[in-house]
Parts: C-alpha cells; structure tokens; sequence
C-alpha cells in the first residue's frame, strides 16, 4: 500500500478538482488573514472531516498550519468558524434538503460557515473553498446555498472480482479477488470528491449482483459497514445493489415469489441485520427483470409486488427502494417493425402509477434506449405523476468514448434538464420534476453511474473528471450555467491563466457535439460494436439476431416510430412534443433517424439531405477533433508535464479513432444508397 500512496503523491491528477494549490503570492497573503484559525462549536465526525478539508487545504495554498480550536457559542472567535444554527447534527439518512442549507458570511476578519446540519457545514466549507481555489474576493461574502434536488446520488457498477462494468479507469478501488481491499483513504479519498460537489448517496456494487456479492447484505456486512463509515463522515449514505433471488440463493428458500409469507419474512429479517449494523443504511438498488436478472415476473408478479415487499421490509428501518425501470425484453423478435425497445419503460411503469409504497423511488435512464450519445428524453420521466423518481444519468462513458475520447457531458445533461415535458402543462421542465417542485414526491432527485477506477487520475482521461465534477453541481442545482460551471472546474484543476481557461473552455464545450459528428448519425445510435460498445460498427446492435436495428437498405435508413405507420412511441410524450415528433416536418434533425424511417434524399430542415449530412457531418467532426488537439497542443507550457502528455496522448489517440468512425459510416452508406458525396470527397 506504501508504494501505492507514493504513487498518488506523484500524480498530479489524483487529487482532480482538489488541487489546493495557489499561485499568486498576494492573494496568499490575503487569505492567510482569515484563515490562520478554524473554530468550531459543536462537534461530530462531519464537523471533523470539514475542519480537516479546511485545514488540509489551507496548508496546500497558503503553505501555512491552522490552529484548530473548540469553543462556546458566547465565546469571541476568530478565522473560519464552523457554527450549528441548532443541534441537529445526524441529518445524514434523512434526505433532507434543507438540512442540507448553509450559509457563509464574512464579517470582519472572520468567516462564519453556519448550517441546520454537520453535512450542510461540510458543504459550506467545500464552497468557501471552491472560492479560494478560484482565486476570487471574500470580501463582504454572504452565500445562502441549499440544493435543488433531494438525493444526490451515485452508483458503482463494481463487481467484487474487482472488475466494473462499464469501467474505463481501471480495477475497482473498492474489491479484488473477491474480497474488499480496505484501502481506506482511497475509499476516503473518493468520497471527499464526490462530497465536494454535494453527492449525498452512493451504492457500491454493480446492479448486476453475481454470486458473491449477493452475501453483501449477509457475510460480507462487517466489511459494508466499515465502508459505510468512511462515506458518513463526508455525509454520504450508502446503498447496496441487490439480487432479488436473494432468498433462494443465499436463504435456502425455494422461491422469491414476493408475495410468499417465507420470501417476505426473510427479507424483515435481512433488512433487520443490516440497520443492526449500519443504523443509517440507505437501502436497496434493484434492477429486476431486466438482461437475465430475475425478478417478481418469474411468480407472474408485477413490479410493484416487488418493490413494495423490499419496501414493506426496510420500511420500520427508514430506508428506501430504488427500483429501477430500465426494464426490457432483450430477446423480443421486431421484426414487425412494430414492437419496439424504445416503448419498454413506459408500456411497464406507467400503468403502475400511483401503486408503489411511498418508500420506492424508480430510477428512470435519461433515454428510453441506453445512454446513447443522443436519444430523446425518456417520455416515463414527468408521466409518474404519483410516483416518486430519480433520473438516471450516466457518467462513464460507455457509448461516448469510453473515457478514450473526449466527451464533456455536461451539455447533453443540460439538455435533458431544460426538456419540457409538458406533463403539467407548458414549463414542467425535466429539472423541476426531479427537483420535486411539480408533483408531490416523498423522494426525487438523479443518480448516476461513476466514472471512477484506479487509475491514479481516478478516470483514465484526466477530461473525464469533468464528468464526475458536473454532474455532482448539477444534481445540487440543476439551473446553474454551463459556462460557470465549466470554469469552476478548470480553475479548480488547472488554474486561471487566460489562454488556458479559453482554450480548455472551448474544448470542452464542444466536445459532445464533435463525437456526435463522426459517431452514429442523426440520432440513430447504436453503430458501435456489440457488447463492449467501443469502436464503430453500424451494424452491430447486440440484438441483430433480428435485422439491422436502424433498417437502412438501399433506399433508406431510420426507425419509425410514428403513431401512425410506425411502433407508436411517440404517443408515449405529451403534447406539443408528441406531435413534434411524430411529424416528419417538426422532428428536429438531430433525432430524425431515431422518429424516423427516410429516403437518404430526405430533405431536413437544415436544408441538407439525409446522405449529404451523414457524410458532411463526419468529414467535420475529425476536422473538429484535429481542431481540439491542435488547440491543445497549443498550451503546452500552461499545464504541467504530466497531465499535459497524458492528454496529449489520448486526444491524439481519438484524432485517429475518428478517422475510423468517418470512414466506416461514410463507406456503408455510400454503398447502401449509391449516392455520392456532393464535394466527391474520398469515401473508401
Ligand atoms: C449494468 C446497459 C449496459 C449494461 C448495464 C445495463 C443497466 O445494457 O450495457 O452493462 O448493466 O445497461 O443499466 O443495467
């Protein structure tokens, strides 16, 4: 391990966004006056963990030791004081956002960090330091924050074998060969992270729960708690991912029917030992009858059957259902061009509204497909009127690079958050919904799948940090601006040196819409190889078993989803945008393929044809990729060595993986459709 920590101490990307360093010797000075003391009142291991940040972090930018003291609320402090507005320091489990609230104000030469809660100091401590990190005044501060979105959630997709799904980074930092490794400031490390950006939740095991992992909630709970205890002090509560055969295969019963009195006392009684050992356990994650996992299905029971039992049994503890609704039939036949994987979520959920316990919250994808570079939002989100939903984003990038390209996400979520839905008439935009300002949910918020590994820079591409860095500040407030929060980011990483921060912004920035261009086109999705869904493959949909998925032959490509011709999905949004989407005139370019079946003589409404945009959009998006790296390459000298070669590296990588992009999508529509670029540009 000893080596290992000399590792990270070299890395300069292990710390991410937590740099705490400052180059300006004025400002040094500046800072230094308020921050030579750290006072506190009250005491907890919240309150600790956010006097050691602060400490820590002033030792790294000021180069000086603070002098940590306690004191009485009458008495006369100076420097940073950490102050309890009451005492209600255990806020922890309780989802609570404003508990969540603080406040920070400057007054005189003192700084006065106040909460309802420890974890809403530790939040606070974590702004002031985003501040001081960005080099920016406190003079005459007074900052009231509370979140927008109750649960602020992540999910690890790690297997106790050590691997992740889905995980570009490396092992998992929490599991090998079956057993958890005990680096306990890795692990501790990582909820500083995700901490900093205001994540108050985490579950630590895949959603595909194997064999092994099933006896988390069982054997292995000694080990789960000692976790458990490291993302308390950094206010995260943790959740596990379980197997709903549970009961047969670790119980010795010979059913899970949820409805069978054996399967139900089975679960009370699971759930009775975990809350024994670990008060504060959040709950259970499910992915049931979905991809070979069992399910409630099986007794010919429903979803609800299902989450409702779970919920029955955590119910006296205080914890939670996530019960999640990418749910579908992968071994459907479609070739009647009418059943369609798209409609799966809402056929499945939406009748069901109203029916779950009021301790269930379902975790809808952002898509109704897969986390593809671009679908429509999923029309389930808003629909749930009576149920309490997350929304389920993606942070590793499975079908956007796989954390080999550069794919800033941070748009495309934006994007997602601005939809309106209509659900409630105009303005029932996605970021309100989950917000839980529309409809009255005990619980809403996002949950996303982590992008993290160990890899010394967490995330294989240190750009991908951003990730992680946007999606935490936009669970806490959905509305803030991209620009700002991109900023946020750089400085924090990489300091405020203008031709960086102009450079790396626009890199950035435009680095979704770049991989967009040389992928799949026109919202299509899917051409990537089957199963490790890397590189392009436009045919190779893992459920081709039954035809290509997008149907291009020789006279025209995309899926129809129209009400009338088509599979009907677009019925499944309210109105304007169902009728936006179904009519060939009103769908946005962007998602014709994916509303659409067309001739590759199509006219959008960009004017271009079908054929001409696939091929235009691809020759641009590698000149946009040599633009990026030329751009960055330019900085050399702004960035230290290390990242600098690193990311050198990778963008330099994806220069040539987008040649291979153009050329294969470029190449098989030429063939299919027999029509020729208009710049009779090379198409192989
Ligand atoms: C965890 C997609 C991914 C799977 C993932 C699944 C899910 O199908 O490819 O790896 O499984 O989504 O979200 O459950």
């Amino acid at each position: 391990m000893q080596s290992l920590r000399n590792k990270i101490v070299e890395e300069q990307g292990y710390k991410a966004w937590l740099q705490y360093t400052l180059k300006n010797d004025k400002q040094k000075d500046y800072y230094s006056s308020y921050l030579r003391v750290i006072t506190y009142h009250q005491e907890s291991e919240v309150i600790d963990a956010a006097t050691k940040e602060l400490s820590r972090a002033v030792k790294g930018m000021l180069g000086i030791s603070p002098e940590i003291k306690k004191s009485s609320i009458d008495e006369q402090s100076e420097g940073v004081l950490l102050t309890l507005n009451s005492h209600t320091s255990k806020a922890y489990q309780s989802f609570n956002k404003e508990l969540d609230r603080y406040q920070i104000e400057q007054m005189g030469k003192q700084i006065i960090i106040s909460s309802n809660s420890d974890k809403g100091i530790l939040y606070g401590v974590f702004h002031l330091l985003r501040i001081i990190q960005s080099d920016e005044s406190i003079e005459g501060l007074l900052i009231t924050e509370k979140p927008r979105n109750q649960l602020r959630m992540i999910n690890q997709w790690d297997n106790m074998d050590g691997s992740i799904e889905r995980g570009y980074a490396g092992s998992s930092i929490f599991y090998q060969d079956n057993q958890f490794i005990g680096d306990e400031e890795r692990v501790e490390d990582y909820a500083r992270l995700l901490s900093s950006v205001g994540i108050n939740a985490i579950s630590i095991n895949n959603v595909n729960v194997h064999k092994v992992e099933t006896t988390l909630i069982t054997d292995l709970l000694p080990e789960v708690k000692k976790t458990a205890a490291i993302f308390r002090k950094y206010g995260i509560t943790l959740f596990l991912s379980i197997n709903y055969s549970s009961p047969i295969e670790i119980g010795g019963l010979t059913t899970a029917d949820p409805l069978d009195q054996d399967v139900q006392a089975w679960w009370a009684e699971a759930a009775k030992n975990i809350y024994t050992q670990i008060p504060d356990f959040g709950g259970f994650v499910v992915k049931a009858d979905s991809e070979h996992r069992p399910g409630p299905f099986t007794y010919g029971r429903d979803h609800t059957d299902g989450a409702n039992m779970l919920a029955e049994a955590l119910k006296p503890h205080g914890g939670i259902v996530i019960w999640r609704c990418f749910v579908y039939n992968c071994l459907q036949d479609w070739r009647d061009r009418k059943t369609d994987r798209a409609r799966a979520a809402y056929d499945h959920f939406h009748p069901l509204d109203g029916q779950f316990a009021d301790n269930v919250i379902l975790q809808v994808k952002n898509g109704p497909m897969d986390f593809q570079v671009r679908e429509p939002v999923s029309p389930l989100i808003g629909a749930l009127k009576k149920t309490n939903h997350l929304l389920e984003l993606q942070v590793t990038q499975e079908y956007t690079g796989q954390q080999k390209h550069l794919c800033y996400l941070v748009p495309q979520w934006k994007e997602v958050l601005d939809f309106d839905t209509y659900a409630n008439g105009e303005g029932t935009e996605i970021h309100n919904i989950i917000a839980g300002d529309v409809y009255d949910y005990q619980y809403s918020g996002l949950a996303a799948v982590s992008n993290i590994g160990a890899d010394l820079n967490w995330t294989g591409h240190d750009l991908a940090q951003a990730n992680l860095y946007g999606y935490g500040r936009l669970c806490w407030n959905p509305t803030l601006d991209m620009q700002e929060l991109t900023l946020e980011w750089i400085h924090q990483t990489f300091g405020k040196s203008d031709r960086l921060v102009d450079s790396l912004l626009k890199i950035m920035l435009q680095s979704w819409e770049t991989y967009e261009k040389y992928t799949a086109p026109l919202g299509v999705g899917w051409m990537v190889n089957p199963h490790h869904h890397y590189g392009p493959n436009v045919d190779g949909y893992e459920y081709s078993v039954w035809g290509t998925y997008h149907y291009a032959d020789r006279d025209g490509v995309g899926v129809d989803r129209t009400m009338e011709t088509g599979t009907g999905y677009t019925e499944q949004y309210y109105k304007p945008n169902a009728d936006i989407y179904n009519s060939l005139t009103k769908c946005p370019d962007e998602l014709i393929l994916f509303f659409h079946h067309v001739p590759y003589t199509h006219q959008l409404q960009s004017g271009k044809t079908v054929i001409q945009t696939i091929y235009d959009t691809h020759f641009e998006g590698v000149e946009d990729v040599k633009a990026l790296l030329d751009e960055w390459l330019s900085m050399e000298g702004e960035i230290d060595e290390q990242r600098f070669k690193a990311i050198s590296q990778r963008l330099s990588d994806q220069f040539e993986h987008s040649k291979q992009w153009r050329d294969m999508i470029n190449t098989y529509f030429y063939r299919k459709s027999g029509i020729k670029d208009e710049q009779d540009r090379l198409i192989y």
